[in-house]
Formats: C-alpha cells, structure tokens, sequence
C-alpha cells in the first residue's frame, strides 16, 4: 500500500474465505490488520484483545479500517490474530507515506533518491507449516510457535538465487544515482544487513525522519523494524546486500541461499563488468 501524507484511506477487510475455517477449527481464527507504526485508536488497532466484540473479523464478515495518514515514512501492516501463526502465513504488506509534494525523498528534505525498493525481510519454518496445516485439515496436534525454528529466510517473500530473478528484490541502478532502500522486518529474528561495496546513509526508522542521520555497512534490523537507507552508488560492479547472520543465507542448510540480493550497478550504456550468469552458477 502506497499513500500520499495527509491522505484519508479506509481499508476494508472482507473476509469472504478463512483458511483457518475447518472441520477442526468451526468458525475458525477470524483475522485482523495491526496498521503497525501508525498509532490508530483502539477500534481500528487490530489487536483482537481491544476490537470491538473482543474478536477478530470472521468468515462473512468485513470491517473497515480508517486512518488519515499523518507521518511519511516506512509502515507495514499484518493480521493480529494468533499474531505468530497467522504472520508466519503470511499475513502481511508494506505501507509507505510518502511526505506530500515530495515523492522523491523519504522524508521533507532528505536527499532525493532516482530509485527505490522496499525489502520485506521475513523467515519461514517448513516444519512448522507442515504441523500446522495437518492440524487444521486433519485434526492433529497444534503448532507451538514458540518452538520456532527458521530453515527459510526471505527477502519479499523469495530466498537467493529466486531474489536475482525479481526486478523488485535486485536492487539495480545506473553508477551515479542515490538509491532509496526500505528496510521492514516482518520476521521473528534479528536480521543483520550488510551491504558491501557501499557504506549507506540512514535516514529514518519507525516512520520517523533522524534528527542526525547515520553511516553504515551493517545494521541491524529487529522484528517490527524498518528504516530506510539511501545508497550513492560511486562505483559499478555487483555487490552483496545479505544478512550477516551468515546461518541465514542458507536454503534449509544449503550455502548459497536464503537472505541475499545484489546491488548491480551498470554503466551508463547498461552494461556491467560482472558477468549476471557468473553469480547464478555458484
Ligand atoms: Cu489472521
């Protein structure tokens, strides 16, 4: 979802067929949209706990969710009922304010940017899923979540190489231009991201523009954080963008994988010294 600051969104959940609905979970789970960062007032927070009816939105039923977006910045939103599993399923989306009149940058007068991507960062457990799916469609035992152990980890919902393969998760640019990075981790883990080639400037987190912004190669990223980094890319060539939790580059075990992309940046005619096929093959 992509507003302009000031703009009034109404956001109507309808759910019209709930998964969670089965013979071994009548009625099933219901869900909700935690609008995160934004700070609404509790009928339109998304916790179940404080929804009116004390519940989530259930099968048949829709609600409508109102805000006037008030900070530019980096937001997400996710389902709040059984926050773990239904996150975990993927239950999510990026929300970004951009400040009115000013579509170029972050936020009013930071540096504008030629380009801009937004990195959903997550993890998955296969293992899990697999508990959880059996327990829903077959009556077995049920996922203890908080057992959790990632074997998946993703950058917009992809793990290396399947990254290269989406425009929208390899950052790519021509040498010169100040590209504008997203940062959301909608995971359960820390992820530590590190670009090489590039130190990068932070200039906002938690929808919030800093006071003082900041360089880094490597920042850590929490769960429910985002920030946004601009990238002057000075340089061609190709460079990792990966989390230096080196155990998360992996595909269930398997190095190569997991949470990497590149930063490919061309020459003015498109062309790079890196060979693209090079990278794919190892
Ligand atoms: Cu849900």
């Amino acid at each position: 979802l992509t507003v302009t600051q000031g703009d009034t969104v109404n956001l109507t959940l309808v759910d019209d067929h709930d998964p969670t609905n089965t013979n071994y979970n009548p009625g099933g789970d219901g869900h909700t949209i935690h609008l995160h960062g934004l700070d609404l007032a509790s009928q339109y927070d998304g916790d179940p706990m404080t929804a009116p009816g004390g519940q989530g939105v259930l099968q048949g039923e829709h609600y409508t969710y109102h805000f006037v977006a008030q900070w530019p910045g980096t937001f997400w939103y996710h389902c709040h009922v059984e926050a773990a599993e239904h996150i975990q399923m993927g239950m999510y989306g990026a929300l970004i304010i951009r400040p009115r009149g000013e579509p170029s940058r972050a936020y009013p007068a930071t540096p504008t940017f030629q380009k801009e991507y937004t990195l959903v960062l997550s993890e998955m457990e296969s293992v899990g899923h697999r508990i959880d799916a059996d327990h829903l469609q077959k009556g077995g035992p049920d996922m203890n979540w908080s057992t959790y152990h990632a074997n998946y980890f993703l950058i917009n919902g992809k793990a290396w190489p399947d990254t290269m393969r989406d425009p929208q998760d390899h950052l790519e640019a021509t040498v010169g231009q100040t590209v504008l990075v997203r940062l959301i981790n909608a995971g359960y883990l820390v992820h530590s991201m590190h670009s090489h080639g590039f130190h990068f400037l932070v200039v906002g987190s938690d929808g919030r523009k800093l006071a003082t912004p900041y360089s880094k190669d490597t920042l850590d990223v929490a769960p429910g954080e985002r920030y946004e980094l601009l990238f002057h890319l000075d340089q061609v060539g190709r460079y990792m963008f990966h989390d230096h939790l080196e155990q998360n580059t992996t595909n269930n075990g398997a190095y190569p994988g997991g949470m990497i992309t590149m930063i490919s940046v061309n020459n003015p005619d498109g062309s790079n010294p890196v060979p693209l096929q090079q990278l794919m093959n190892g």
